[in-house]
């Protein structure tokens, strides 16, 4: 990573800096923008961290997320703060249709007068971003913020921003389980658990800490997941009154799209939701080897993604969103049986 002099000279003029990220956080997201934020304001910078909407339970214990200004119920505050900043981050996105309707207007209007600066692993970045700082063969956003920490001469890191970064890695690598975690990815985990990231208790503040309802929800889900043996494909449905049913909250489903991809022979699942207070179907897509589920939504479901991991959306009724996956899937059902080969 190259930082040019030209943003050098505007980090160190900017008094007022606002960073955002991506609809229905993830630890990714999160992790990235409070790190950067930490950094910041060690230099003197007002720093604001604007979330499209809730930050899920599991996210609240970080070092700064209760902080963090919420567009969906404070959207003029969040207008304001983005006019007000002289710089703003967009972190783990790669468009500003990311951040949800609302909020990229307010950036499209913007996008003439303010320096943006795009830290970002989606494919495809929108290249009107004024400084694009973007790998799609990194495993988070967070290892990108971490050498744009360095390089930027914004460290050291202390406890908070390593304990932020490193949620961000550990939730957008699968617990480093995923094919995109790298030497350097343990490197750069040694490097922040050295500078105080606690890594049991992140681990333990993260995945220790399902309700009764999210556990009962994920055996309801499981007990619906259906198979498309033939094509090596599985899904699962789960409809808004089911999701009522356990008291649905932000991130409660998260993480059951990935059980579809635990059986033998899989190489491409779905969770296809109805959410409740939502007019369309949200599709999580997750794949195997070489069948690229961000070509694949971008085809039938207008989303995308990562290779292995994309999301998307279906405009009709839950019923029609699984027929209209069934059909897709069988339209590509031999590259999806021959994924890892
Ligand atoms: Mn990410």
């Amino acid at each position: 990573m190259e930082i040019p002099s030209s943003l050098i000279d505007k980090l160190n003029r900017a008094r007022r800096i606002a960073l955002l990220f991506h609809k229905s956080p993830d630890g990714d997201a999160v992790g990235s923008a409070l790190a950067l934020k930490t950094v910041l304001e060690k230099k003197g910078k007002q720093v604001i961290v604007i979330s499209p909407d809730a930050i899920p339970d599991y996210l609240q214990w970080l070092p700064g997320s209760r902080q963090i200004l919420r567009a969906d119920t404070s959207s003029e505050q969040a207008r304001q703060a983005l006019e007000n900043a002289d710089l703003i981050f967009m972190l783990d996105h790669n468009k500003f249709e990311r951040t949800g309707k609302f909020l990229a207007a307010v950036l499209e209007q913007l996008i003439d007068q303010k320096t943006m600066v795009m830290l970002d692993h989606h494919l495809n970045p929108d290249k009107r971003i004024h400084y694009i700082f973007s790998d799609p063969s990194k495993a988070s956003t967070a290892e990108i913020v971490y050498e744009f920490i360095q390089k930027a001469g914004l460290g050291p890191l202390d406890k908070d921003a390593a304990t932020q970064l490193y949620t961000g890695i550990l939730t957008d690598t699968g617990s480093f389980k995923f094919d995109k975690t790298t030497g350097q990815t343990h490197r750069i985990i040694a490097d922040l658990i050295e500078h105080g990231a606690e890594n049991a208790q992140i681990h333990s503040n993260i995945y220790d800490v399902n309700s009764f309802d999210k556990i009962q929800l994920l055996a309801e889900a499981l007990k619906r997941m259906k198979i498309i043996e033939d094509c090596g494909a599985s899904y699962i449905a789960l409809d808004k009154e089911t999701l009522e049913k356990y008291n649905y909250q932000p991130g409660m489903t998260e993480g059951i799209v990935n059980y579809g991809l635990s059986l033998e022979n899989i190489h491409l699942t779905a969770l296809i939701t109805e959410k409740p207070d939502e007019n369309k179907i949200r599709l999580s897509l997750r794949s195997k080897g070489k069948f690229n589920v961000n070509d694949f939504s971008a085809q039938y479901f207008g989303g995308g993604g990562h290779q292995n991991a994309a999301g998307g959306n279906f405009y009709g009724s839950l019923e029609e969103a699984v027929q209209a996956f069934e059909k897709a899937v069988k339209e590509h059902c031999n590259e999806i049986k021959n994924a890892t080969e």
